[in-house]
């Protein structure tokens, strides 16, 4: 693996710098305005936003990797909104995969060099209140990290206080009132958490587990990104549901889940 992100002495915001002039190359436009990731269950919405204008492998892009999961794409597309402003839809690299801190982070850093301001973030995760129904879309209102590694570099005290956008929050919340917010835990993944993990997460204060969004979050204020998370309950957490977890069965809700979602994402992202 050939990943410059891996080489120590490269600062990860020229290798950004550099996937996003290689993005403006591939795609013609020098400027985008929106970067979205799209998780579990989220994909279609990039069908339905606007015109794509390119799509190409994120391997042929400074700093990206191979997918590693079933479910999980690894192009890079630009979109035209029907207004005139651009959108990017970037791959997420997991924690997990074992490529370093500095890969989870390259898809926002990229989008922030690519003139990006708002980064929307979504993904699949489990629910830690058995109120809510598996297919439910969650607004992020904050997060906890179970990472315990930040993905900055340096000294540099980056304020979290107001990490996902009440700005975009309220405007989300113009396109479907009964959206519900909650705090997003994040865990190191691949595994599912134990039920005692479970019960944890939900003692501190949280209303949703995932693998992602987190450490992408603090990445995207570091780089001054406005952010809005979005989650899709997939499943109740482990303990929580009584019956074992199954990827299958997160591929399956996130497909139930997709059509209603994504129109719910396209109808928000003509209001940002
Ligand atoms: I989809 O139950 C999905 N992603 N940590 N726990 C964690 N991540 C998830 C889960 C879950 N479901």
């Amino acid at each position: 693996m050939n990943n410059p992100l891996k080489d120590s002495t490269r600062n990860p915001f020229d290798v950004a710098a550099e996937a996003a002039a290689v993005i403006a190359e591939k795609t013609g436009v020098a400027k985008h305005d929106i970067a979205l990731t799209l998780g579990s269950g989220w994909a279609a919405a990039a069908d339905l936003i606007g015109e794509t204008i390119a799509t190409f492998d994120a391997t042929e892009v400074p700093g990206f990797n191979p997918p590693a999961v079933a479910g999980h794409s690894s192009s890079i597309r630009s979109i035209r909104l029907p207004d005139g402003r651009h959108a990017l839809v970037l791959p997420r690299s997991h924690w997990y995969e074992g490529h370093g801190i500095r890969s989870v982070v390259h898809g926002v850093r990229t989008a922030a060099a690519a003139g990006v301001k708002i980064m929307i973030l979504t993904n699949g995760c489990g629910g830690l209140n058995p109120e809510l129904k598996p297919g439910t879309a969650v607004l992020i209102r904050d997060h906890i990290s179970l990472i315990f590694k930040s993905p900055i570099e340096g000294a540099n005290f980056v304020d979290l206080t107001d990490a996902y956008s009440p700005r975009l929050r309220d405007i989300a919340r113009t396109v479907d009132p009964s959206l519900t917010e909650g705090v997003y835990v994040q865990f190191t993944g691949p595994h599912y958490e134990t039920p005692a993990e479970v019960m944890m997460a939900k003692a501190m204060g949280g209303d949703l587990v995932g693998m992602s969004t987190a450490v992408e979050t603090i990445a995207a204020r570091e780089s001054k990104l406005e952010v809005l998370g979005l989650s899709l309950m997939t499943n109740l957490a482990a303990g929580i549901q009584k019956s074992p977890l199954s990827h299958a069965e997160v591929l399956e809700a996130g497909r139930e889940a997709e059509g209603r979602i994504s129109k719910l994402l396209a109808e928000i992202i003509a209001k940002l």
